[in-house]
């Protein structure tokens, strides 16, 4: 691992959370898969030697219990959802360089050596332990077969994770009142003996470990405090038949625990990705065994075991550390948190089925937030950003230049790139560089928008249809810079839409592939001719949208229809909603933020002035703000949440340092705060002045 800027001269390994082989692909699944795979594909276009790898989470009681409820052995059932992701992430160009799968050889074979390795070197010890057992069931109650409360947030958790409140890790014993998630029963408990990681080997490794690491501030935050609080040691073996066989002695009935294998696979999908190309292309033990750089995009659930357990297993075993560990934010669906039980969740199958473009969907969860944060969505706002910046601004670009020089020279007219246009691009490729050094693919997809934005204003200013005539050298310039600009962006795009960018390419005549482009080819001239082109981007209709949300409402009331009467039956309703109004909630942030960085959020006290509806957009209002100082123009999402008309003289609350934006052609200079889903304007209790600052 090093700390230069990519491109480094050593080889980059990107991976992905693996997916538990348990259950169908969903929005929030594609997010850290999309996310992973345009940072695996912007580095490439750096110049950086890089593979994807990833592979499905075939153990554990995530696919055991799943596979029980069906009636089915786990390997069967795992197989059979390894199999459809293999079939599912390609129809979204995620495009991984080996995708194995923790159940295989290469697995088996690497987790049971670093197992030995950690051994030998004294890291793993035997303990007696309590665990948690069924007598009507008369099995043991490892993970997910136990629920009980979380003894650190007091949240509802699962046997060994907190995976409704605070996220930690828990280990066997730790969750209080337990009871069997198979009969419902009190859990019993017994002795046992097992085997122990001893984590806290590694407490002075892992904080400096944290110091160098990049990527998201949670991943490089959140652990510290962990260390701080005093490191457990982990328990890595269960009472289960499904899993990796404990390699050591006296352990012959255990199995490891999935989270030891799972993360391994990075390392064994690395090895035979290697084994199809050769070492010469691609070594894995340059990347895992020698200095390469290491890419972990994940959850911000798994956090933990991404910045403790594992990089202490790594370095316990003698491997590289990983440079970067990049923590998504969750999805939530129409401002409610994602729930596959209560179906508020856009499938994987179901996008294709409507008929979207891959690459649609790519560029919205890739662009609509930071890495980090949590990404709302709904069907109105995908219209919004596809028909704005997708169809509005590149779609319209490009097909507007392209088809312009069709027309008046069959293609590329002959002309050098203007200097203007020259530094232009050179200074898109640049905040593309420093986009994917800092880890944000948002970063990546704004600096190709805003490249077409120029290009769609630089036609609008030179006007070459006025100059064919009379001037036929300036008109060739301009039209020779728009053709340049134009596959810029293709080029700048490909990381997030991959496969607009390559039809791109192919209208402008080009050989090969867009992907194995690097950023200078964003400045080669294309191809002398060209083909007629065509639209390359499609507008999202409203009775389209309407007619969407109207489905996503329909699916969402026809399962909590299905679960009332489950429930009425097992359950007192009371309980029953008491547990929906607080899932409706989106949970508290973990990540806590400085004084200082509060500090940065100018917000001030204002009041609204006038407010109207925006042409063409459902949702969006146009508000004029006065803040004291001056009179600020907004578009905020309150359309269809108020009476316009009466907004005039309320007084409002407004971010007033919020980055300027456009939203259908209308300039937003500021944010109004609201709260909750029906967005309940926030204002002052008192009598605050106009442009008095919220502290
Ligand atoms: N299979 C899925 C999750 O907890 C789990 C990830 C393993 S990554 C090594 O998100
Ligand atoms: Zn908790």
């Amino acid at each position: 691992m090093s700390h230069d800027d990519y491109p480094t001269d050593r080889p980059a390994v990107v991976t992905c959370g693996l997916p538990y082989a348990n259950g169908d692909l969903h929005i929030g699944h594609l997010r850290g898969y999309i996310g992973a795979d345009a940072f695996n594909r912007a580095l490439k276009t750096l110049g950086q030697q890089s593979a994807y790898v990833c592979g499905s989470d075939m153990h554990g009681t995530p696919v055991a219990v799943n596979a029980e409820e069906e009636g089915v052995e786990p390997e069967a059932f795992a197989l059979r959802w390894h199999e459809q992701y293999e079939e599912t992430f390609p129809q979204f160009a995620v495009d991984f360089d080996n995708y194995g799968h923790t159940h295989d050889e290469t697995n088996t074979e690497t987790t049971q050596d670093i197992v030995l390795t950690l051994e030998e070197e004294g890291h793993i010890y035997e303990k007696e332990i309590q665990v948690a057992y069924d007598p009507d069931a008369d099995q043991y109650l490892p993970d997910r077969y136990v629920e009980g409360t979380c003894p650190y947030c007091g949240a509802k958790a699962r046997g060994d994770e907190c995976d409704e409140g605070c996220q930690r890790h828990l280990e066997p014993g730790e969750v209080e009142d337990p009871h069997s998630s198979i009969t419902g029963n009190p859990a019993e408990y017994r002795e046992r003996t097992h085997k122990f990681f001893r984590v806290s080997d590694f407490e002075a490794y892992l904080t400096e470990f944290l110091d160098d690491l990049e990527g998201t501030s949670n991943a490089r935050n959140q652990p510290r405090q962990w260390i701080e609080d005093g490191l457990q040691d982990w328990c890595i073996t269960r009472d289960m038949d499904w899993g990796i066989d404990y390699p050591g002695e006296g352990a012959e009935d255990l199995v490891l625990y999935v989270w030891v294998d799972a993360p391994i696979e990075y390392i064994s999908s690395t090895k035979q990705y290697t084994a199809r190309v050769g070492a010469d292309e691609y070594d894995w033990e340059d990347v895992w065994k020698d200095e390469g750089e290491i890419v972990h995009v994940i959850g911000r659930d798994i956090i933990q075991h991404h910045t403790i357990f594992w990089p202490a297993m790594l370095e316990g075993a003698g491997y590289n550390a990983p440079r970067a560990v990049a923590a998504t934010g969750f999805i939530t669906i129409d401002g409610k948190g994602l729930s596959t039980s209560r179906n508020r969740a856009i499938w994987a199958r179901e996008y294709l089925e409507e008929g979207f473009h891959p690459d649609l969907l790519r560029y919205y969860l890739t662009t609509t937030g930071g890495l980090q944060q949590d990404v709302d969505f709904t069907w109105t706002a995908f219209q919004e950003k596809v028909n704005g910046e997708l169809v509005g601004t590149v779609g319209n670009f490009w097909y507007r230049s392209l088809l312009f020089a069709y027309r008046n020279y069959e293609g590329t007219p002959e002309a050098e790139v203007s200097g203007e246009v020259e530094s232009r691009i050179n200074g898109a490729i640049e905040e593309v560089r420093e986009a994917v050094n800092d880890y944000s693919l948002r970063g990546v997809g704004h600096a190709a928008v805003r490249l077409a934005q120029f290009g769609n204003e630089y036609i609008q200013r030179n006007e070459p249809w006025k100059l064919t005539d009379d001037e036929p050298d300036e008109a060739a310039q301009v039209i020779r810079d728009c053709v340049q600009l134009a596959k810029a962006v293709g080029v700048l795009l490909e990381p997030i839409a991959p496969g607009k960018a390559q039809a791109l390419w192919e209208q402008l005549g080009e050989e090969g592939e867009v992907a194995d482009a690097h950023l200078a080819e964003a400045l080669e001239a294309p191809p002398r001719h060209f083909d007629e082109p065509g639209e390359l981007f499609e507008k999202i209709e409203d009775d389209r949208v309407d007619e969407l949300e109207e489905k996503l409402e329909a699916k969402i009331e026809a399962a909590a229809e299905d679960a009332s009467e489950t429930e009425s039956d097992e359950t007192d309703e009371g309980e029953a909603d008491d547990m929906a109004a607080t899932d409706d909630l989106e949970p508290l942030l973990e990540d806590r933020i400085s004084f200082e960085e509060f500090q940065d959020l100018d917000i001030r006290v204002g009041r609204i002035e006038a407010a109207e509806g925006i042409d063409g957009a459902d949702d969006l209002a146009r508000l004029e703000v006065d803040i004291g100082f001056e009179t600020r123009q907004v578009v905020a999402g309150i359309k269809r949440l108020h009476d316009l008309e009466e907004l005039p003289g309320t007084k409002c609350i407004l971010l007033a340092n919020m980055e300027p934006a456009e939203l259908f052609g209308v300039e937003s200079n500021g944010m109004i705060l609201a709260a909750g889903e029906q967005a309940d304007l926030l204002t002052t209790h008192g009598d605050a002045e106009l442009g008095e600052k919220v502290r």
